[in-house]
């Protein structure tokens, strides 16, 4: 019998019902969950929904770091909720300013081997520390927190053999960039990645995060390194030597795939606008003009990839055109940085600091001007996601960021004359943990007030799917659909708490002036007594977790989304809130659906749980009549939340 692959090792030591069998519905343990405040709070309503009393994982957190804007009282409002039910439900509080989630859980909370569920897609970073780690929706986090397990599809595992050491200059970004070049944005559904072979020993545990982190980019399951003494050096160095264990794939482990990546050999990468996966070399936009440049986001600010920054910004000054904003991942960062001098070189550079939270790569601020070019140390340039319609985002490591900024265009660092700063892993990390709140005794807990302001809504609520849909086509849009394009963030970010209001900006990048919105449709479908219908290419639901990207939609009455093919957290996140997502049988269907179409699934109960296959009938605005064969993946009880509106509506 052939050796198993880390991922199995772990998902095994953790399996509490089905078979671990690939491509087919398993459930897991999961040890612990964290929340960010955009998601978190819809999650803690559906979980006060559900009637419990205090989580049952062995840790919960719930950071503050995507809403820390304030514009108005919306965000503390938030803020003022997730600590006081926190405190109610026994879990940890990460106090806005304390960092972004993924940073600060990787410093003082992952653990190799456990299990990790997160609402938000990037929640894989962990995996640098040899979790795995899984981004899901607000309500499958919930679900965890009660103590059940999480649903999932066994993945199919993708090795990742690493040799050789990256040059000076070529950094963990560009490898994960490389892997996009290989294996795109879409297609890689139900699989998971696992990094192992010698060129691992030479990548500290940051950097293993930056490359974990952008899986989700790849839309897979989870991507995981081994923890080996790197990551004990780091956990040590974090005060939590207790919690390293060792763990990696048995050496005879067989992958589905195999990808070899000798890191000597890359060069410095760039995401071309408006795709994570449009790679060019940065050698090949050589001269580009750029107007702005950011470094932060939970993929590159940690404190390698800050000192890195101030060591060379030191002697260095900000180019006149170019805008340089830096927000640290986490106030550990930030702090070692003020204290080491390295925030005082940034200054002096013409750096603009920002607070350490997700900032500008969720649209809260420094909007590029339009058409100019913004390099970010991002992970996502989604168009419009920099809160500029006409956004110009390119994806980089911090040096060719820096590059960038020095000299007000693109120059490949690899041929710069600047010696490059060698970083070694302080010894010991600033572990000042007052800005985290742990949970009080239950019996603390019992006595806490939940403060509810007005702005903090309600869980929503859906009605059981029609036995027989009769439905219109409010919106057909094209491949890779994201859900930052279904529900913006940025400045509606504020409105995540308010579903009635959030919805009505769904889909709003495609409304056209003087015509009715997306959200005007689907409401008049609505009170025709009708369902709304989206009809999608390839790839829908790529990017965030957002369960909003269903919610909203299913406020507004739509119950079918039919596409090529659909991301694997949207397609959870659709079931979730009732609304049945479809594929199409013959992907050039695609093309014979429009919008104000009509489609009838008669029988929805007895098809959907008679096998994948469904028919529909479709009415095309011109009258003419036709039969569509659609699939489900739908299981059993996958089937009996879509049927009963959702997972809140179910026992
Ligand atoms: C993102 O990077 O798109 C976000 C904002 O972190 C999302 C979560 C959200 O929309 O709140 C994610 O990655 O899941
Ligand atoms: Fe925050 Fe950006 Fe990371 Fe999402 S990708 S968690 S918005 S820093």
């Amino acid at each position: 019998m052939a050796g198993q692959t880390l991922i199995y090792k772990i998902l095994r030591h953790h399996l509490a019902d089905g078979n671990l069998r690939r491509g087919e519905e398993c459930r897991i343990r999961i040890d612990q969950t964290l929340c960010q405040d955009a998601t978190g709070t819809m999650a803690f309503l559906e979980l006060e929904a559900m009637g419990v009393e205090q989580v049952k994982t062995e840790l919960s957190v719930q950071y503050i770091d995507h809403n820390t804007s304030q514009f108005g009282p919306e965000n503390h409002n938030d803020h003022l909720y997730l600590q006081s039910v926190c405190a109610a439900k026994g879990v940890w509080f990460s106090r806005p300013g304390n960092g972004i989630c993924h940073q600060v859980h990787l410093e003082r909370f992952g653990v190799p081997g456990k299990t990790l569920l997160g609402s938000d897609s990037h929640t894989p970073t962990n995996g640098g520390l040899g979790m795995v780690a899984i981004g899901a929706g607000g309500l499958d986090v919930a679900v965890a927190m009660a103590g059940k397990p999480f649903k999932m599809m066994a993945p199919r595992v993708i090795g990742v053999c690493l040799s050789g050491r990256l040059r000076p200059w070529v950094c963990a970004k560009d490898v994960i960039l490389h892997l996009l070049s290989i294996l795109s944005t879409k297609g890689n559904v139900g699989c998971a990645i696992e990094y192992f072979g010698p060129g691992v020993a030479s990548l500290t545990v940051p950097e293993r995060a930056t490359i974990t982190n952008m899986g989700a980019e790849l839309g897979v399951t989870t991507s995981v390194f081994p923890s080996d003494d790197n990551t004990r050096a780091f956990l040590e160095a974090q005060g939590r030597e207790a919690a390293w264990q060792p763990c990696s794939a048995d050496p005879d482990a067989e992958y589905d795939r195999l990808i070899e990546i000798d890191l000597a050999e890359l060069k410095p990468l760039a995401a071309c606008p408006s795709s994570p996966d449009l790679i060019k070399p940065v050698a090949a936009l050589q001269d580009t003009p750029v107007a702005q440049v950011i470094i932060g986001s939970c993929t590159n600010s940690s404190l390698k990839d800050l000192m890195l920054a101030a060591e060379i910004m030191r002697r260095h000054k900000v180019h006149p055109q170019v805008s340089l904003a830096i927000a640290p991942g986490s106030r550990q960062v930030m702090r070692m940085l003020a204290d080491n001098g390295g925030l005082s070189a940034l200054i002096g550079s013409g750096a603009r600091i920002l607070e350490s939270a997700c900032g500008p790569c969720i649209g809260q601020g420094m909007s590029p001007a339009s058409d100019e070019v913004t390099v970010r140390t991002f992970n996502r340039n989604f168009k419009g996601r920099t809160g500029t319609a006409h956004d110009q985002c390119y994806l980089t490591g911090v040096e060719s960021a820096l590059m960038a900024a020095i000299h007000g265009r693109m120059v490949d660092p690899t041929t710069c004359s600047i010696q490059y700063p060698e970083w070694q892993m302080p010894e010991a990390f600033d572990t000042d943990d007052s800005m985290l709140i742990p949970p009080p005794s239950p019996a603390q807990a019992q006595k806490q007030k939940i403060v509810r302001k007005e702005t903090v809504g309600q869980p929503p609520q859906c009605s059981p799917f029609p036995h027989e849909l009769n439905g219109e086509v409010v919106i057909r849009v094209g491949d890779k659909t994201t859900t930052d394009h279904i529900m913006p963030a940025g400045v509606f970010l504020k409105l995540r708490s308010n579903i009635p209001e959030y919805a009505k900006e769904v889909f709003n990048c495609f409304n056209e002036p003087g015509k009715p919105t997306f959200a005007e449709r689907a409401v008049s479908v609505r009170e025709a007594g009708r369902q709304g219908v989206i009809v999608a290419g390839e790839s829908y639901g790529q990017g965030s977790s957002r369960e909003h990207a269903a919610i909203c939609p299913m406020h507004l009455g739509v119950r079918l989304v039919l596409a090529v093919s659909i991301e694997r957290i949207h397609a959870a996140n659709l079931i979730n809130f009732g609304i049945l997502p479809l594929l199409f049988k013959a992907p050039e269907d695609l093309d014979k659906i429009n919008q104000g179409d009509t489609v009838l699934l008669p029988d929805s109960p007895g098809q959907l749980s008679s096998g994948p296959e469904v028919e529909l009938t479709v009415i095309t605005a011109d009258h003419r009549r036709f039969q569509l064969s659609c699939l489900h993946q739908l299981s059993e009880p996958d089937v009996q939340t879509v049927l009963a509106g959702g997972l809140l509506n179910l026992p």
